[in-house]
């Protein structure tokens, strides 16, 4: 297979000024007419993208080519000569409702959409497929009145023809340029809800968000993020939105979460339903986030776009850095912060660690659609964040004005961001470019000495970045570190360091270069305590020998919350360790007092706020210790897990109910982010309880179960029953599957609920599970919901008592063969294959070998299962 490569990068040799697409929509096919006004630019052939198209005709000013004039090879239509400026005209025939992949024009229920990021479009015509090629798109799609009477496509409507056979047309014009990745169409048969905006120069802007008829009441919390989005925007960056309609449509077969195509963004399902009953707290914050990311993009992408594919992450790692701002403006930025981070280590680092890490700025593929990954949108967004902490806010503010400034309706690369950013701050982010084309998570060693006899406290920081592929050595990167010392009671000490930057939000700063760094601080009468790396200010693995009695002080007393919670996840980390350790060599499990007597602490304090709580309250996770450990032994990670938090219940049982007790009930329908405190801590209260497996508190869960008012509390109690071998079990998921049976987004929780339990005959219910009629594996969010959480699930995935690993290949390949890109979603299950014991490695390693060597497979799939061989 052919890898593509950043270097070969050449600027296209035609412009495209113009584009009209008339659409003829019927059951069993889709003709497609596309005249583009075209210049060339320098003397070349016309080379234009397609594939699994069936061409009808082409034509160049009205004059029709023979076959003699053009070639089609393989993904190609070469025309080798064409006029200097010419109108080309292609029709071509499309099979919408065969397609499976979805990408380009498919059927999801009866409804016609697109996707066409990052390269679908040249599945609907023959065309630029690259998004350096920006043109003004007029669209008309012509279909059946009845079956489709919502006809819609980017930018402005026109007018709609009723055709008097029973069809009709509807005509849209956009009147900003864009690449073809943002094009999109949708016919169907819709409800929508409907509200408006009114802009801060005060234009009114139509929103819409569309889903199946009788869903669409389930719209209003999408609806309401979207206007919260287009207020921060305004409010934070002065950017407005720019067309008189801004619409949104929820998908059911859809491959990612969601799309951002100019004005009509199309989601999917699972990201725009909610209400109370059916969708969780953490469903809503979802659906806020990602409508605000939809959004985000009119700027940070649509407006400037990419250059190429290998600058993804200047939108897309933009972006997300922008939703995670709103997030933490719309509900606490405390604990945003923590959670943002859990999943940059869950998944991220792991990315970093394993056979497929890339950098954030890729050299090369063999499939764009592999790019889609948390190095390009969370360490991108973590990037970003560097940046901003490196000049401040308001000198974040001022580079992205001039961002938009230099590049509004260009498609350029992330240089050009960085330059936008460090030129009007006066900075230098030479070195600081490393971030985007070294891949890996640096190391950062921290050692440090007191010396009382000079009231000096001397820092040393040394760096080095462990080898991924292609990239055995590294050079040190500029790493930004938020920092302060604090005296015995918990203060902030002045420091005295002439090394230490002071950025404009007043945030103190080591801004670490080189390899290895001494920083000595002086007039401190007493040895500090170091508060190093707070918000988690560069995305590094931090290595730090401190004290048990440092590392304590600070989860009760540093002035930055997330390195409070740091330091009680660090400590879970430690005592963690030991219990696998002993574990694996079958001794007996000791469970470290002090650690207990703190988490109980924790539990006891009535001042902490309660969001917060739940966070200090969590354990580091199986995917944590998964990275930490040298070999990834999970029976051993779950007995020590599953210990550690039995004997935490069984100290607090009493405080746990009671705070069980305070909150369960309180406000049941109110999502205030108060409320989802209030329910995060008193869910995870009960789950620390279920583990006494006691049957008063499992009568407490099952009275959670049957008596709950929201989806929160009916999935909390659902998911622990599905986990025990409780007597209720089988009624609540029985119960929960009659109840919700008819609502696919809704189902997909009952899939989870069962693939990530714990119990040894979780793989066989999965297998159940995929012959279950509201099973369909040509479901993107079946797949995702019962297959990759299954993959997920490190204890059971990765039992040598089972044949999960062939189950799982089999799976991979019948999904690959209809549908690639979420294929090679499922392959990064077997990252974890070097760290596996002899045995269970090669049982993975020969089902990879199955895999690879299958002829028809996908290049989405052979890319990421290959280098996992290497
Ligand atoms: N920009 C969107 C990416 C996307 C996508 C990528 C590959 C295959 C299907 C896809 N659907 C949407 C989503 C986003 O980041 O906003
Ligand atoms: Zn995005």
């Amino acid at each position: 297979q052919e890898k593509i490569y950043l270097r070969d990068y050449k600027a296209p040799s035609f412009s495209v000024e113009s584009i009209n697409l008339d659409f003829n929509l019927n059951e069993d096919f889709c003709r497609v007419i596309a005249k583009s006004n075209i210049t060339k630019k320098e003397a070349a052939e016309l080379r234009l993208n397609g594939e699994e198209l069936k061409l009808v005709s082409i034509k160049i000013n009205d004059k029709v080519l023979t076959s003699q004039d053009y070639q089609i090879t393989g993904e190609e239509l070469i025309i080798p000569q064409v006029p200097e400026k010419f109108i080309l005209e292609i029709e071509t025939e499309l099979e919408p409702q065969k397609n499976t992949s979805l990408e380009g024009l498919y059927k999801s229920n009866g409804i016609f959409c697109t996707q066409c990021e990052a390269q679908g479009f040249r599945k609907i015509t023959y065309f630029f497929d690259r998004p350096d090629i920006m043109t003004s798109y007029s669209v008309t799609i012509e279909a059946d009145k009845k079956k489709y009477p919502v006809l819609l496509s980017n930018g402005d409507r026109v007018r709609i023809d009723d055709l008097g056979n029973g069809r009709h047309k509807a005509f849209w014009s956009d009147p900003h340029k864009k690449p073809c990745y943002l094009f999109a169409l949708v016919a169907g048969d819709l409800g929508v809800i409907r509200d408006n905006f009114v802009t801060k120069s005060g234009r009114k802007v139509n929103l819409e968000v569309y889903a199946a008829h009788g869903k669409q009441e389930r719209c209003w919390h999408a609806m309401d993020s979207l206007k919260k989005s287009m207020k921060w925007d305004e409010d934070t960056f002065n950017l407005e939105y720019d067309l008189n309609d801004y619409m949104i449509v929820a998908i059911d077969d859809f491959n990612a979460g969601a799309m951002e195509n100019k004005g009509l963004n199309v989601f999917n399902s699972r990201l725009v339903l909610a209400d109370s009953n059916s969708a969780t707290d953490v469903d809503f914050h979802a659906i806020e986030s990602v409508v605000a990311h939809e959004y985000f993009h009119n700027w940070t992408g649509n407006r400037v776009t990419l250059r190429d594919w290998f600058q993804l992450s200047l939108k897309e790692g933009l972006t997300v850095f922008r939703d995670q701002e709103f997030s933490a403006d719309m509900t606490d930025r405390g604990v945003q912060r923590i959670e943002d981070v859990d999943a940059l280590r869950v998944g991220q680092f792991a990315e970093d660690a394993g056979p497929n890490a890339h950098p954030v700025r890729p050299e090369s593929c063999m499939a764009v659609d592999n790019f889609f990954t948390m190095t390009i949108y969370e360490k991108g967004s973590e990037v970003i964040r560097m940046m901003q902490t490196i000049v401040g806010r308001k000198g974040f503010r001022k580079g992205m004005d001039e961002y938009f400034k230099r590049h509004d309706g260009q498609a350029v690369t992330t240089d050009d961001f960085a330059a936008a950013i460090s030129e009007p701050n006066g900075k230098d982010f030479t070195q600081f470019k490393r971030w985007y084309h070294q891949s890996g998570t640096p190391v950062v060693n921290v050692n440090e000495s007191y010396d009382s006899s000079k009231s000096e406290y001397t820092l040393t920081l040394e760096q080095h970045c462990p080898p991924t592929p292609n990239q055995p050595t590294k050079e040190p990167f500029h790493l930004p570190l938020m920092m302060e010392l604090l005296s015995k009671n918990g203060q902030e000490l002045k420091l005295e360091c002439d090394k230490i930057e002071t950025n404009s939000d007043g945030k103190h700063l080591i801004e670490l270069k080189e390899a290895k760094e001494t920083y000595v601080f002086k007039n401190l009468n007493e040895r500090p305590v170091l508060s190093i790396l707070r918000q988690f200010s560069a995305p590094v693995n931090l290595k730090w020998q401190a004290s048990q009695d440092d590392l304590y002080f600070l989860m009760e007393k540093d002035t930055d919350s997330f390195n409070r919670r740091e330091m009680a996840q660090k400590i879970g980390l430690g005592v963690l360790r030991q219990l696998i350790d002993q574990a694996r060599n079958k001794k007996d499990l000791v469970i470290d007092q002090r650690y207990l007597a703190a988490m109980s602490a924790i539990i006891r304090d009535e001042k902490m706020d309660h969001g917060f709580k739940a966070k200090m309250l969590q354990l580091p996770s199986h995917s944590v210790l998964a990275q930490e450990e040298a070999v990834l032994d999970t029976e051993s990670f779950h007995t020590a897990r599953t210990t550690l938090k039995k004997a935490i219940a069984k100290e607090n049982r009493q405080q746990l109910l009671e705070i069980y007790q305070k909150f369960h009930g309180v406000e049941p329908k109110s999502r205030d982010t108060k409320a989802f405190g209030h329910r995060s801590l008193k869910n995870s209260a009960l789950s620390y309880l279920a583990e006494l497996h006691d049957p008063e508190v499992l009568e407490v869960v099952n009275k959670q179960y049957w008596g709950a008012q929201n989806m929160t509390d009916r999935m909390t109690a659902m998911m622990i029953l599905a986990d025990s071998e409780s007597v209720h079990r089988d009624k609540a998921l029985h119960n929960f599957y009659e109840e919700w049976k008819n609502d696919a987004v809704v189902m997909n929780k009952w899939f989870t609920a069962q693939a990530t339990t714990s119990r040894k005959q979780t793989l066989e219910d999965v297998k159940t599970l995929t012959k279950h009629p509201a099973f369909n594996i040509t479901n993107p969010n079946n797949v995702y919901s019962l297959l990759r959480a299954f993959g997920a699930n490190l204890v059971r995935f990765h039992d040598p008592k089972t044949d999960a690993y062939e189950f799982y290949a089999d799976k991979i390949i019948e999904v690959d063969a209809k549908n690639p890109q979420v294929a090679a979603r499922l392959c990064s299950a077997f990252n974890f294959v070097q760290k596996l014991e002899p045995a269970m490695k090669e049982k993975a390693l020969k089902q990879i070998r199955r895999m690879v060597g299958i002829e028809a497979l996908s290049k989405n799939s052979r890319e990421l299962l290959q280098s996992a061989l290497a």
